[in-house]
């Protein structure tokens, strides 16, 4: 029977800390396509799926927590909220506060997000702005608004936002009917690597809720891949990062909030979370666009940059499945994709208006 998706709270509610009399935020987020990614499974001979979070309600994975932090904070009486932001939780806070009725302030570098994100921002109504400093001052100064004045933080420090984010791991064993032998995912802040790791953990084994116990979905957890940008990679160097840098706005981050469950979920997965450099990522973020249809952000190409760099080492094994998050919308920062690889500008053809012309353009022979 046709199924209408409610939105993650109603859908996995069993497994989420709210109750029936909960007022539930949504923006009917979550439900997000997983798809057969196939020149990345000819490449590794490993059967490679994409979880398209771009098709949520903003175009990002943060409608998944932010769906539980508004909730969180209507539920709390609060009457503003606030978050730091590189642009995707700013551009879904500004959305779901407007669904909750809440005033909302974001808090972003200036000149370091993008022009897709910002107008999300301005749009849904937002209060927003421009730090003189980076990702992570703009946290520091949001972390202290919500101790200390009358506004309710809306950053993964939160953990409802974790306890939304991790329902992307269900989905995809309830898709696959199990979880993946791998699960690839960019890093900035590490609320998402942390979220998944959480969610795989709590389907692989028996869940206790209010109404008794509900079994394992999944017979395993997969190893956590996580890749940062090289110039923002405090995981890789093993401290935070005083001047992060990267063409990926998104995941320009030196001192991520959750760092010690994203460690976690590196170690006890067996996992790894490495590096992979600004032209890795644009490469990658071409061959989504051009190879596999699916458009995504620079910084949500940064997965598959890390998968496509572990094969040419030869780390990446055959006949396993892989899962790849791919976080963002390419509509989001479009600009990227009118660069070539040399970095020049695509210039689009002009032609006149007659079918001849545009015919031989094309390279067409009349039939
Ligand atoms: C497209 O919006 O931190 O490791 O303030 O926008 O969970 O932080 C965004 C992060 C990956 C990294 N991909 O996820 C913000 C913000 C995209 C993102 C990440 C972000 P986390």
């Amino acid at each position: 029977m046709a199924h209408q998706w409610r939105g993650v709270i109603r859908e996995y509610a069993d497994r989420l800390p709210v109750t029936e009399a909960t007022k539930v935020i949504t923006l009917g987020e979550g439900g997000t396509p997983l798809v057969h990614a196939r020149q990345l499974s000819e490449l590794t001979g490993s059967e490679v799926y994409l979880k398209v979070e771009g098709m949520n309600p903003t175009g990002s994975f943060k409608d998944r927590g932010m769906t539980m932090a508004m909730t969180a904070a209507v539920e709390a009486g609060a009457k503003a909220v606030v978050c730091a932001s590189t642009g995707n939780t700013s551009a879904s806070a500004a959305a779901y506060a407007t669904a909750a009725g809440l005033k909302c302030a974001v808090l972003v570098p200036e000149g370091k997000i993008s022009m897709g994100k910002l107008s999300q921002a301005i749009a849904h109504g937002a209060t927003l702005l421009q730090v003189d400093g980076n990702f992570d001052n703009c946290l520091d100064i949001a972390r202290k608004l919500g101790e200390s004045y009358p506004v309710f933080l809306v950053n993964s420090v939160n953990p409802a936002r974790i306890q939304g984010q991790k329902t992307g791991a269900f989905e995809i064993v309830d898709s696959l009917g199990d979880a993946p032998d791998i699960h690839v995912l960019p890093v900035g802040n590490a609320g998402n690597i942390s979220a998944y790791w959480k969610g795989y953990k709590e389907y692989s084994a028996p869940f206790e809720t209010a109404n008794g116990t509900l079994p394992a979905v999944a017979t395993k957890t997969p190893i956590m891949w996580g890749f940062q940008a090289a110039g923002a990679a405090p995981f890789v160097a093993g401290h935070p990062i005083t001047e992060p840098d990267t063409i990926a706005t998104a995941i320009r981050i030196g001192n991520p909030a959750s760092w010690d469950t994203a460690v976690a979920a590196r170690d006890e997965s067996g996992g790894l979370i490495e590096a992979v450099t600004d032209d890795e990522i644009l490469a990658a973020h071409r061959w989504l666009s051009a190879k596999e249809g699916v458009f995504v952000e620079p910084g949500s190409a940064a997965g598959v940059a890390g998968l496509i760099k572990k094969h040419a080492a030869g780390e990446v094994p055959s006949g396993k499945t892989i899962v790849i998050t791919v976080t963002g919308h390419g509509l989001k920062d479009p600009q990227w994709a009118l660069r070539t690889e040399d970095g020049s500008d695509v210039q689009p053809v002009k032609v006149p208006n007659d079918v001849v012309t545009v015919a031989a353009e094309l390279g067409l022979e009349e039939k």
